[in-house]
């Protein structure tokens, strides 16, 4: 089963195969998560997005599903960029949120990734209540079937840390 950890701060200082981005369907940038990716990682980041809009993703990357780039000047290995749904639009249905997690496990599985770090998808402008969407998280980690080894969540501040640590319980948490 794959390891749960949780770190507090930025994801864009994380080390791991992978990092997971809080992208929107244009996958060309934003404000959250998805500006600080792209304003640390650089602008190849944004031209590898660009020619998947190109080639793949004319519409945009649909809502629940993942793609992978380069991480640029990250210290990842690579951007797994996904789409949270809107909370009011989504009316709190869990499964396009549950599909961020599950597919972006499979695209990390697709890049050979062991450590894919984490935000908490939907949360930020997307709206999702934290406790919500902590228990989907977790959830559907927990249910994935993946080669993923540790799937590290990357929380912002020390109050989403404390919900995830309480949906992990005391076994987990670190
Ligand atoms: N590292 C870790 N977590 C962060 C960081 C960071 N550097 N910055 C914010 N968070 P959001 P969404 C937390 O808004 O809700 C963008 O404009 C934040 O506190 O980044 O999925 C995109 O382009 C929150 O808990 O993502 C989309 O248009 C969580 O990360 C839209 O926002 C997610 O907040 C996506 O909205």
């Amino acid at each position: 089963m794959v390891r749960i950890t949780l770190v507090q701060g930025d994801i864009t200082a994380e080390k791991a195969d992978a990092v997971v981005n809080a992208a929107n369907s244009s996958l060309l940038g934003g404000g959250g998560v998805d500006g600080a990716i792209h304003r640390r990682g650089g602008p190849e980041i944004l031209a590898a997005c660009e020619d998947l809009r190109r080639s793949h993703y004319g519409k945009g990357l649909p809502t629940g599903r993942a793609v992978a780039t380069t991480a640029g000047r990250l210290p990842a290995e690579h951007v797994i960029h996904t789409v949270g749904p809107v909370y009011q639009v989504s009316g709190s249905d869990p499964s396009l949120l549950a599909s961020c997690y599950r597919e972006s496990l499979r695209v990390a599985d697709e890049l050979g990734a062991r450590t894919v770090a984490f935000p908490a998808i939907s949360t930020g402008a997307y709206g999702w209540p934290m406790e919500d969407a902590a228990r989907i998280a977790v959830e559907a980690v927990r249910g994935a079937e993946t080669s993923v080894e540790e799937v590290r969540f990357v929380l912002y501040d020390e109050q989403a840390y404390q919900v995830f640590a309480e949906q992990l319980g005391p076994s987990e948490a670190e």
